[in-house]
């Protein structure tokens, strides 16, 4: 059955039942009274105070929400802070300075520890420099670091000042990096001569200096000397070493700049796999009081915990929950330069063993890559340290949720599924791991007040059951205040579809297509444009790709439709398998149309199934699914620059002519 909107409707949602956390964990939770949703209700906006509070203000806010200029709120507008200073200096006075703030490992094994101490003396020197460089408040400064130390350092250094930070992911292309910093007007950049990725040394600054080749503007550059040796530089005009910079204002120490709420803290470039990169502009009060909020709520974070959010600080979920989250909270927060299977798959669980990790933060797709490669690989591993396990980025489908559970976990963890975006700031859905029961493959409710609503086309809110576009109905303290490039753009973008301006009625669409459940658990399908009509069927690619992933032997699936001239479109898998399983194609090729079948219905079963040993994907990790909806189409690529694996386009290419 089809409802009107042409959305699927009463098929089964491929959620576990409900779990309880394990009691030990209910027992030591910072949130545990489930009525903080109706209070959050019942005091809404003022609950927010909850999140601010636990920042340090210079001067408090007497308004927490303004909301008379919507879509543009403004969040404890009146009141002023900085957040270097909530990240680091009121945790000395707190007692905590010879407390580990940042632990690095490196990837060749080099370890390196920042107490609070640490990371005053280094923020504030490199905020010295910055500042003889010439950077003022509201300067925009480009950051392209790949994962060491001095990315941190220098994010707060630029909050210290109240210059924002525009870090781009160190993996971009140079083209990429002169487009964001053209788009930002940006003219000072921090860079490095090289990095590691797997054995290999890569040069950063040949692709920084062809950047500001393309730039119109003048760049001051620094230069972190992260290889010596191995890549030798020579600096050129208006470049500077970081690390002379450090020794000339060695001691010196720069006042925090006081900066209103609003003001900016940084700008992130979302991925762009199409049209222009947007640039989300994020504000100090409200981004940070939501961030601390839920590190502390959702990811259940201590001051005296070892936490580590094994992403790359280059994206939103390094920014918000390695950097500003549990740095805001007085955490030790690790930090790894490495990838998960270097020198050996057992690298992430060797880390966790030895630094007794307690909470850990990862993506689905890192998740089925450990199921691919077995449980004997955190088996070696002492992890009993850990008690709270989070995944984020992608939906994570009952298999990989239960083998994260059981074989990282050993079933005494609670997962959180958190879902938000870029434009979220921090996590806006997620079961609270002290509070809510727990669904394999449904990231949970809107955490408390967070009113999501699942909507059809027209903005009415669908039955439990159903699916539609996964909104937000009203604002919250960390959502983007604007896009960059200009205030249409953010209005166009993400509030004109579902809002009613005349009845001041605001709901912000988040692109993502979700069901929602009885119990208010919402399940994200996948992005709006992944979802493909087949025959008047809309499907869910995520539910379909659940029902691929579920089979045995099958490590990733990515859907894409077809156009077709007797069924508007048709789908086309792409399956890689698990290492060592022996694929008989047209075997397990019918395993997967059988589990297709009785998860979805015969009609979400697709055209053709191709095996390939890799999907391709971005450097964030996600499936590029639009990509491969090219590929199945025989349509022009565009630009593959954002992918990790571009080769393995020519080979899925190749066998589709063959087909
Ligand atoms: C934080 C981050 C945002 C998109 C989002 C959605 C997908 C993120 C998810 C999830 C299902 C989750 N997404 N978390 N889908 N379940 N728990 O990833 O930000 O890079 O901007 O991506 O990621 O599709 O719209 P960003």
């Amino acid at each position: 059955m089809v409802d009107r909107n042409g959305w699927a409707r009463d098929h089964p949602v491929l959620t576990g039942s409900l779990r309880r956390p394990p009691a030990a964990f209910l027992e030591q939770a910072n949130v545990t009274d489930s009525d903080i949703y109706d209070e959050f209700d019942e005091r809404w906006p003022e609950c927010w105070e909850r999140a601010a509070d636990l920042l340090s203000w210079d001067q408090p806010y007497e308004t927490v929400l303004e909301d008379e200029d919507a879509p543009f709120y403004r969040w404890f507008a009146d009141g002023q802070l900085n957040a270097a200073e909530n990240c680091i200096d009121r945790h000395l006075e707190d007692g905590r300075k010879t407390h580990t703030a940042i632990r690095w490992e490196g990837k060749h094994g080099e370890r390196e520890t920042y107490t609070y101490r640490d990371l005053y003396v280094a923020t504030n020197e490199f905020a010295a420099a910055l500042r003889e460089l010439g950077v003022e408040a509201d300067d925009v400064v480009t950051i392209y670091l790949p994962m060491i130390p001095e990315l941190p350092i220098a994010m707060l250094a630029c909050a210290r000042i109240g210059a924002p930070h525009s870090v781009v992911f160190a993996g971009l292309s140079a083209d990429a990096l002169a487009t964001r910093m053209d788009a930002a007007d940006s003219e000072y950049l921090v860079t490095c001569d090289g990095y590691y990725r797997r054995g290999d040394a890569f040069n950063q600054k040949s692709k920084a200096d062809n950047a500001r080749l393309e730039v119109d503007q003048d760049v001051r550059t620094v230069v972190v000397d992260r290889l010596g040796e191995e890549m030798p530089h020579v600096l050129g005009d208006d470049e500077h070493d970081y690390h002379d910079l450090r020794r000339r204002f060695a001691g010196e120490t720069v006042e925090p700049v006081s900066r209103d709420a609003e003001d900016m803290l940084f700008l992130m470039y979302t991925s762009g796999t199409t049209g222009e990169p947007k640039g989300v502009v994020h504000t100090t009060g409200g981004y940070l009081s939501h961030v601390a909020w839920t590190t502390q709520a959702v990811l259940d974070v201590k001051p005296e915990d070892t936490y580590w959010c094994a992403a790359d600080i280059g994206w939103i979920t390094g920014h918000s929950y390695i950097v500003y989250g549990p740095l805001a909270l007085g955490t030790t927060t690790v930090m790894y330069e490495g990838t998960p299977d270097y020198p050996d798959r057992d690298r992430l669980w060797e880390i966790v063993d030895r630094n007794a990790v307690d909470i850990f933060y990862t993506a689905p797709t890192a998740i089925r890559a450990f199921m691919k490669w077995g449980e004997s690989y955190p088996n070696e591993h002492d992890l009993s340290s850990l008690r709270l396990l989070g995944t984020v980025g992608e939906p994570i489908s009952p298999r990989p949720w239960q083998w994260y559970y059981e074989h990282v976990g050993d079933e005494a963890c609670p997962i959180v599924d958190t879902w938000w975006q870029t434009e979220t700031g921090a996590v806006t859905i997620s079961t609270l791991p002290g509070v809510d029961e727990m669904k394999p493959g449904a990231a949970g409710p809107g955490l408390p007040g967070i009113d999501v609503q699942i909507v059809d086309d027209d903005g009415r809110e669908v039955e439990a059951g159903d699916s539609g576009y996964l909104t937000i109905a009203e604002p919250w303290p960390g959502m983007a205040r604007t896009l960059y490039s200009g205030d249409d753009r953010f209005r166009e973008e993400y509030w004109e579809r579902f809002s009613n301006p005349e009845e001041d009625e605001w709901r912000y669409g988040s692109g993502d297509a979700a069901t929602i459940d009885d119990d208010g658990y919402i399940t994200v399908l996948g992005r709006v444009d992944d979802v493909i009509n087949v025959s008047g069927h809309r499907l869910g690619t995520m539910e379909i790709e659940s029902a691929i992933t579920d089979v045995d032997g099958v490590a990733e699936a990515a859907v894409v439709g077809r156009s077709s001239e007797s069924n508007g479109t048709d789908i086309h898998a792409y399956v890689s398998t698990e290492g060592g399983y022996n694929v008989d194609d047209s075997d397990m090729s019918e395993t997967i149309e059988r589990s297709i079948e009785t998860a979805i219905g015969p009609m979400a079963t697709p055209k053709s199934i191709l095996f390939t040993p890799e999907l391709p994907k971005t450097r964030s990790g996600k499936i590029m699914r639009r990509l491969l909806e090219a590929v199945a189409n025989g349509e022009e690529l565009g630009d593959t620059s954002a992918l990790r694996n571009p080769e393995i386009v020519g080979e899925i290419q190749a066998e589709i002519r063959e087909e």
